[in-house]
């Protein structure tokens, strides 16, 4: 035992091993053990305030609200500095960056060797998913930045409770992080310490459960909970484990009538996930309530339907073009206990960004904390700056969001963002029909990585920066809990919000008017005679989507819903060199289902 472990409040011996391992090796000043109470995430944000990287919003507008700028390198996920360290290159397959286990920790132990020195190490036990519930996952997470722990605080549930709840024997996923600055004596410490790009590691071990990141401190690099257990190592549990852990949204939506259905979405990132989780709808009578707006773990009930979790216990949401037109709900969500990084900062000490649909301040503090005036040329906040607010102040967090044994799921929605070709929804034919949909997502790249934007990309199941193994294994794995399903499968629909006409202007308004593609599904899974088959999938028939009071012409509505025939050929084209990438691992039926697109569109 070492002074790390001395005055541990728990006799959890695998813990308590692991603590000291990590604190010999980085050597950290001194050892906080996180009880996530509300005094010590009072005295983290307070000792940040006072070090200069948390700014504290004015207590009147934003009551116990922070802003944080990041290092201008520290913006986003990584996903070139992303690893999927399996025992073998193939099992990691050929849309991961892989490299061998035993090499990357050799070399990740040499950059933790002393790494925070100056600086305290915080313990922080987590539990993904309700704590106690049979479906949730604990972690532990070593960290040196009290940001991770004040963010953690509000998407995980953290602290006393789950050390409690492991005991003496409990089990946990490992998870290290350091921001990679250790800090000298004497040394100015920065307001947000990193470590440059190429020293940047987000490694995964799927085999031993474990993550390991460095030098990031921002986003699903350092909050370990979210995109690296919750999606890459979940994954990989949940196909040995026979479950499903997805980049998805869960919403209840229920009827003029009463009915409630559960639907789940998966989107890539910024592409409108938490718009749609707690959509207002503009169709008169219908409702929407939210239950996650990232991450959905699913497994087959008892009664042989699929039912959903929401792991998290919070929204980390994309803040640019958040307003109370796009998204009232979250704008409620975020009027107090938020934590808001790379967001302009107004003379009022309040927040602004882009597209929130109030007035730009005369000038302002923009996200590197640079003088910032509306028409300085510059953007006020990053396109990938996010509040970090907690779930239950959601004004339509669904009565059963916690619940854990989940929502019965009826329909699953993909969908990416699109310019052409895809049209706003369409509905898979068969469960393999829906695998082969699902591995073809394509999407615009976002800001939500570093690198290029706005760049179509096949992004299958809009998992392919979270999938922890060999993506054909993972479609492998859609078809057979398919096969499990049988007729308890949700319908499978693929939508496109973001179709452009040729002056580059979006067709369908998008946010709450996606309640009119809503009604459809539920329509379609309530039988009604609303589709027609095609050679390309299921298509609203004329006049199924609802219009009423809705300003898009009938040729644009037209439009939205055809089957444009040589986009679709170049479409079946991509997807079958995308598919060439995994050799012969790609599932036979998936092999069925593409000559079968082929034949059906003449090809
Ligand atoms: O991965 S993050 O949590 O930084 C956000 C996202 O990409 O969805
Ligand atoms: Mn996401």
């Amino acid at each position: 035992m070492t002074a790390a472990t001395a005055n541990a409040p728990t006799k959890n011996a695998k813990l308590l091993a692991w603590v000291d391992e990590i604190a010999e090796l980085t050597t950290p000043k001194d050892v906080c053990w996180c009880d996530g109470s509300q005094e010590e995430y009072d005295r983290l944000c307070q000792q940040m305030v006072a070090s200069g990287m948390a700014t504290k919003l004015d207590e009147k507008t934003r009551p116990n609200s922070f802003l944080f700028r990041s290092d201008p390198s520290d913006v986003a996920r990584v996903e070139d500095r992303t690893f999927i360290c399996a025992k073998t290159k193939e099992e990691a397959g050929p849309t991961n960056n892989w490299t061998d286990p035993t090499a990357i920790k050799a070399t990740l132990r040499s950059l933790y060797a002393g790494c925070m020195k100056g600086r305290t190490m915080y313990v922080i036990p987590f539990s993904m998913g309700p704590l106690g519930s049979p479906v949730a996952k604990v972690g532990v997470q070593i960290t040196d930045s009290a940001y991770v722990v004040v963010n953690m605080r509000i998407m995980t549930r953290m602290g006393k409770k789950v050390l409690d709840y492991l005991g003496d024997q409990g089990t946990y996923i490992p998870c290290l992080h350091s921001n990679g600055a250790p800090l000298e004596p004497g040394q100015k410490d920065s307001t947000w310490p990193c470590a440059p790009i190429e020293k940047k590691y987000i490694a995964h071990f799927p085999a031993e459960r474990e993550i390991w990141s460095y030098g990031s401190g921002y986003g699903g690099n350092a909050l370990l909970g979210k995109k690296c257990l919750a999606l890459r190592i979940a994954s990989t549990m949940a196909r040995d484990e026979g479950w499903m852990a997805e980049h998805m949204l869960i919403l209840a939506l229920t009827s003029p009538q009463g009915k409630t259905h559960y639907v789940a979405a998966a989107f890539p990132s910024a592409c409108g996930k938490t718009n749609l989780a707690m959509m207002q709808p503009t169709l008169p009578g219908w409702s929407v309530r939210c239950i996650g707006d990232d991450i959905a773990w699913m497994r087959i009930g008892k009664d042989g339907r699929l039912f959903a979790v929401n792991p998290e216990a919070g929204f980390f949401g994309v803040a640019p073009g958040t307003s109370y037109k796009s998204n009232p709900n979250a704008m409620k969500s975020i009027t107090r206990n938020t934590l808001f990084t790379n967001c302009l900062l107004t003379p009022e000490n309040d927040i602004w960004w882009e597209d929130m649909d109030v007035p730009a301040p005369a000038k302002g503090l923009d996200w590197e904390g640079k003088e910032w005036t509306p028409d300085c040329g510059r953007k006020g906040a990053h396109a990938n700056a996010r509040f970090t607010a907690p779930a239950t102040q959601c004004p339509v967090i669904d009565p059963k969001w916690e619940d854990p044994e989940g929502v019965p799921i009826s329909a699953i929605l993909f969908g990416g963002r699109r310019p052409n070709t895809i049209p706003l929804v369409n509905e898979a034919l068969s469960w393999e029909h829906a695998v082969f949909m699902g591995s073809s997502t394509g999407s615009e790249t976002t800001a939500a990585n570093i690198g290029a934007v706005g760049v179509v990309r096949r992004d299958p199941f809009a998992m392919l920066p979270f999938c922890g193994y060999n993506m054909a294994d993972y479609f492998a794995h859609w078809l057979d809990i398919g096969n499990k399903l049988g007729s308890n499968a949700p319908k499978v629909f693929f939508v496109n919000w973001f179709r452009k006409n040729s002056a580059g202007k979006f067709m369908w308004p998008g946010y709450g008017e996606n309640s009119r593609v809503l009604k459809y599904v539920v329509e379609r899974i309530e039988g009604k005679d609303v589709g027609q088959t095609t050679s390309i999938g299921i298509l609203p028939k004329a006049g199924a989507i609802d219009t009423a009071g809705l300003n898009v012409s009938a040729a644009d509505m037209a439009e939205l819903t055809k089957i444009d025939v040589d986009g679709w050929k170049k479409e079946i084209d991509g997807v079958a060199e995308f598919y060439a990438k995994f050799g012969n691992r790609i599932p036979p039926a998936l092999m069925a289902e593409l000559a079968k697109a082929k034949a059906r569109l003449g090809a």
